[in-house]
């Protein structure tokens, strides 16, 4: 910090808090006729009406559950939303922000609704969801190699498209196919191509924002300072995100993955160890996650670990076969392990689908089904886990049972780019990031083992802290946490902020409250995690 700001910022800790500026009380009558009526200054074809839910309508709940994937948030919210509005037109979102704001009303925006603790339809203040599902319009031009792609879209949708246009375009983000375009991109992004070209938000050149007025505003109207921070500081913060613009990027017509499997008898402690050390030093074309999952037999004693190898090449067999060869040879990866096919069908073989799967999969497969308990915690690590570490890690995995960990190789483009680039700050030094996630469904306890689930992920949490990050113990925003620090759904303590501010963000924290404080100084825009603006303005 430097100068007057850092002062600035110590006697907000000590002095002030923020608060809503939320004058009227909640009522949802009033809510409903703004909505009708502010909706008249917007002229379009799509009436507001259409788009309204209250738990009055008969579909209110299964449109409430249709984008909720975790259960666990689900199930223990204590307070329903007003109303939801599923925009189908941008007027819609505008509409939203004005009415919700002038009634009393907290906006929580939904896209994919994959946020791990709920926030995009979770609050304990009276809400309401905008939720942006409908309005996932995909615009590729091929000769700028750009395209426009709109909130609700999904990562499968935006893939199918982009291989509808081309062989040889692809775009960097997530691996799992129902994501949500605007939450996602928001917190960062990141896939198989990561080594390669970074994260989403490093390949996104434009956005549409509205803001806490109702405005739609642009990267030119938003300016420079707004702009960086939906990239990568959680677009829930600011305003709504409408769009997105983004940059493709080339890919080879044929890529080449893998996935290979062992366990602790065929030494899977010993690659490990080593995958540690050669992952993020292999060329940027190559990446190697590695998912670590407990395997209990039927006898007793008869535990043991299981890592599954999945590998991502930007290239054919035989130059995919000699790398791994040459850094990972204990692996003893052989070209029959090896599938080569499109980029757009790389993605269904990483979102699990077997080989052959037409790609229709991505259109069709829009929300999850399937939908399970989870909790998931984050960590990054910049040294080598010793065996001892190892051996720690897989004894816990092997008593908590209903687990898996999933570790992601940096290194490549991602330690090219500065910490300050965007919010997203976990650049070079980084060897891999960690997910930590308990699953679990109502045959084992559903909602009531919840506590117990909790405790077994905090105590594997704690017992790598010798070898995670430190000062500060780094999280992923994606990986959404509220363990890490959190407030209330009003979020009324700044101090709190700079507790999770620094593990997502480090220095760009500040920033980010600059950021805020231009935008939505009166802090409309929030959540548990969310950035608060400086609190010091409403003194000014
Ligand atoms: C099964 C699964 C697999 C995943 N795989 C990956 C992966 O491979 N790579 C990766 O990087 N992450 C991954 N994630 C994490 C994912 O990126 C985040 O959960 C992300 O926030 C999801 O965005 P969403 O729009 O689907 O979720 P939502 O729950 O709709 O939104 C997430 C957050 O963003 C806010 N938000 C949503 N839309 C907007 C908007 N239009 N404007 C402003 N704010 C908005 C919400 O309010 C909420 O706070 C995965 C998550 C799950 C559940
Ligand atoms: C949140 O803020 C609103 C508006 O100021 C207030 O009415 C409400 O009591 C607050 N709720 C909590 C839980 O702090
Ligand atoms: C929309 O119209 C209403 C009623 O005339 C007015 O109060 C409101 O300020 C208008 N909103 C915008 C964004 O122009
Ligand atoms: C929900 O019910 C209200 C009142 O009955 C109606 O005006 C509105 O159109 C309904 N919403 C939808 C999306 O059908
Ligand atoms: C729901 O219906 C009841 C009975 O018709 C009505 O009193 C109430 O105002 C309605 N609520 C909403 C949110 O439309
Ligand atoms: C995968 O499917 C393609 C056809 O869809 C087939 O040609 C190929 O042999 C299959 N590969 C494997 C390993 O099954
Ligand atoms: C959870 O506990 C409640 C109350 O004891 C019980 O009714 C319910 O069946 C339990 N649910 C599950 C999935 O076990
Ligand atoms: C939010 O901040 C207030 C004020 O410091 C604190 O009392 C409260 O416990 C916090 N809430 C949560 C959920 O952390
Ligand atoms: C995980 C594991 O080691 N499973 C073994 C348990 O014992 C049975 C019977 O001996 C084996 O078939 C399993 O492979």
């Amino acid at each position: 910090m430097k100068g007057p700001y850092a002062l600035l910022f110590i006697t907000s800790i000590l002095l002030l808090s923020f608060s809503s500026v939320t004058s009227a009380s909640a009522d949802v009558d009033a809510f409903l006729q703004c909505l009708r009526k502010q909706y008249s200054n917007y002229s379009n074809s799509k009436p507001i009406t259409d788009a309204i839910y209250t738990p009055n309508n008969s579909s209110f709940q299964s449109i409430y559950e249709l984008r909720t994937n975790n259960l666990r948030s689900l199930y223990s919210a204590t307070l329903k939303p007003v109303a939801i509005v599923t925009a189908l037109h941008e007027s819609h979102a505008q509409a939203t922000v004005v009415c919700a704001k002038r009634h009393g009303f907290q906006v929580r925006i939904r896209s994919g609704g994959h946020d791990f603790e709920g926030l995009s339809f979770v609050s304990n203040v009276p809400f309401v969801i905008l939720d942006l599902f409908n309005l996932r319009s995909i615009h590729i031009d091929m000769s700028s190699e750009t395209a426009w792609v709109q909130a609700g879209a999904t990562t499968g949708e935006l893939y199918y498209r982009i291989s509808e246009k081309s062989r040889v375009h692809g775009f960097p983000a997530g691996v799992c196919i129902t994501l949500g375009i605007g939450g996602h991109f928001s917190g960062g992004g990141y896939g198989a191509m990561m080594r390669k070209y970074g994260l989403s938000i490093d390949n996104v050149l434009d956005a549409q924002l509205v803001d806490a007025n109702g405005r739609i505003l642009n990267r030119k109207s938003m300016g420079e300072d707004v702009f960086w921070a939906i990239r990568g500081g959680g677009g829930t913060s600011f305003g709504i995100i409408l769009s997105w613009k983004i940059k493709l990027v080339p890919i080879p017509p044929k890529v080449t993955v893998f996935k290979v499997q062992r366990t602790l008898e065929q030494g899977a402690t010993d690659l490990t160890y080593r995958w540690q050390q050669v992952a993020h030093k292999l060329p940027q074309d190559l990446f190697i996650r590695l998912e670590v999952r407990p395997l209990i037999g039927p006898g007793k004693g008869n535990k043991t670990i299981q890592v599954t190898f999945i590998g991502h090449f930007l290239g054919q067999t035989d130059g995919l076969v000699q790398l791994v060869k040459a850094n990972l040879p204990a692996l003893d990866l052989q070209p029959s392990d090896c599938l080569e096919m499109s980029w757009v069908e790389s993605i269904l073989f990483w979102a699990g689908f077997p080989n052959g799967t037409s790609t229709d999969v991505l259109l069709k497969n829009r929300v999850q089904t399937n939908k399970v308990f989870y909790k998931t915690k984050s960590d990054y690590f910049k040294q080598v886990i010793p065996k001892a570490g190892l051996e720690t890690l897989w004894n816990l995995l092997m008593n908590i049972k209903h687990i898996f960990v999933q570790l992601n190789p940096y290194g490549g483009r991602m330690a090219e780019i500065s910490e300050d680039q965007t919010p997203f700050p976990h650049r070079a030094g980084n060897l891999f990031k960690v997910q930590y996630t308990v699953v679990w469904s109502d045959a084992e306890g559903g909602i009531n083992a919840t506590e117990r689930y909790l405790e077994w992920s905090r105590t594997l949490y704690n017992a790598m802290s010798p070898y995670a990050s430190k000062f500060p113990r780094e999280a992923f925003l994606n990986y959404r946490d509220l363990d890490v620090g959190s407030n209330d759904s009003n979020n009324t303590d700044f101090a709190v902020a700079m507790v999770y501010g620094a593990k997502f963000f480090k220095a760009n924290f500040q920033r980010l409250v600059r950021a805020k404080t231009i935008i939505d100084s009166h802090n409309f825009f929030k959540n548990e995690q969310s950035i608060p603006p400086f609190p010091s303005h409403k003194f000014k």
